[in-house]
């Protein structure tokens, strides 16, 4: 029985009071809740604060580039259909900087999920206007208000069909762990969009502001796409729901389409050197035998 514990306890260069300790209690709950092991699950990440996460926690980790986790995600899920892979990271991380790897990633439907810091700010660099940044909310750096209209990476998501879509609040544990169990249970990709605030710079969108801007979604049928549509677009003055916004019950995985991903996982096949071999001089290559020294 896998245990929160298993996933260990570490020292953080969060600031205290930041709203990414109790996304990390959430996350550790929502695996311990589906009884996986560390060694089942791999986090990728990018750069920012939300994207030091996977060094906080027990499990397979791959660290890489600002804006670039979804496609070493994608990646280490194909070549290993039995690991959970979890692409972590901030809102500028991957709406911003990786903004187009959202939008492939959506279209692609890997079976991985993907967990959204969404601190409505730049946090690492302490604080410039992000894309989900409101417009007119004043920085240091956008002295006169943020000048562009925030982009709502649910509504993105939903108008794409993209095969689960979900918003969470991390002052909401149980219920944010719950949302990210049924993203991870989800077959195809899975975006869990989490509400965080960033307690150091940005005072517009404090704990207290999203208590009061959000509600759980209640008699709402996610499969119906019209419905999640509207969900989706609730931002603003309107209060925000919460939940599960959509379903896509029409997607297979990519890896349904794709005929290497059958049978022994990619990552523990036998490289084949005669068939390489073969390539290679198909190229009008020549094939030099590798000795180590
Ligand atoms: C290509 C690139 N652009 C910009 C930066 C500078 N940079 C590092 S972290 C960061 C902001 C991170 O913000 P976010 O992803 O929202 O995460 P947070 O720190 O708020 O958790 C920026 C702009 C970078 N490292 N690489
Ligand atoms: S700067 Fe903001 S997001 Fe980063 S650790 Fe501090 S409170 Fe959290």
């Amino acid at each position: 029985m896998v245990s929160v514990e298993d996933y260990g306890e570490f020292e953080t260069a969060w600031c205290p009071g930041c709203g990414n300790f109790a996304l990390r209690k959430a996350v550790k709950q929502a695996l311990a809740g589906l009884d996986l092991a560390p060694h089942q699950v791999c986090f990728v990440s990018g750069i920012g604060q939300a994207a030091k996460a996977p060094h906080y926690i027990r499990c397979n980790a791959f660290n890489g580039l600002h804006g670039r986790s979804l496609p070493p995600a994608q990646g280490a899920k194909l070549a290993n259909p039995e690991m959970v892979v979890i692409s972590e990271s901030g809102d500028g991380c991957q709406y911003g900087e990786g903004g187009n790897h959202f939008l492939a990633a959506m279209r692609r439907n890997v079976d991985i999920t993907m967990l959204t810091h969404d601190n409505q700010i730049y946090g690492l660099t302490k604080g410039q206007a992000s894309p989900t940044t409101m417009q007119g909310h004043k920085t240091k750096a956008q002295p006169f208000g943020a000048p562009s209209t925030a982009f709502n990476a649910v509504a993105a998501a939903v108008s794409m069909g993209a095969s689960f879509v979900a918003r969470g609040f991390v002052g909401e544990q149980d219920h944010l762990a719950d949302l990210i169990q049924q993203a991870i249970n989800h077959k195809g990709f899975a975006l869990v969009d989490i509400f965080q605030p960033c307690v150091s710079f940005n005072k517009v969108n404090t704990f207290a502001w999203y208590k009061e801007h959000t509600y759980k979604l209640e008699d709402h049928d996610p499969t119906d796409w019209n419905q999640a549509m509207q969900k989706a677009m609730e931002f603003g003055e309107q209060k925000i729901p919460i939940g599960v916004l959509y379903k896509n019950t029409e997607r297979t995985p990519f890896s349904d389409h794709l005929p290497t991903t059958g049978g022994e996982p990619l990552a523990r096949r036998k490289a084949d050197k005669e068939a390489l071999r073969k390539v290679m001089l198909s190229y009008g290559g020549e094939v030099v035998a590798r000795t180590s020294s």
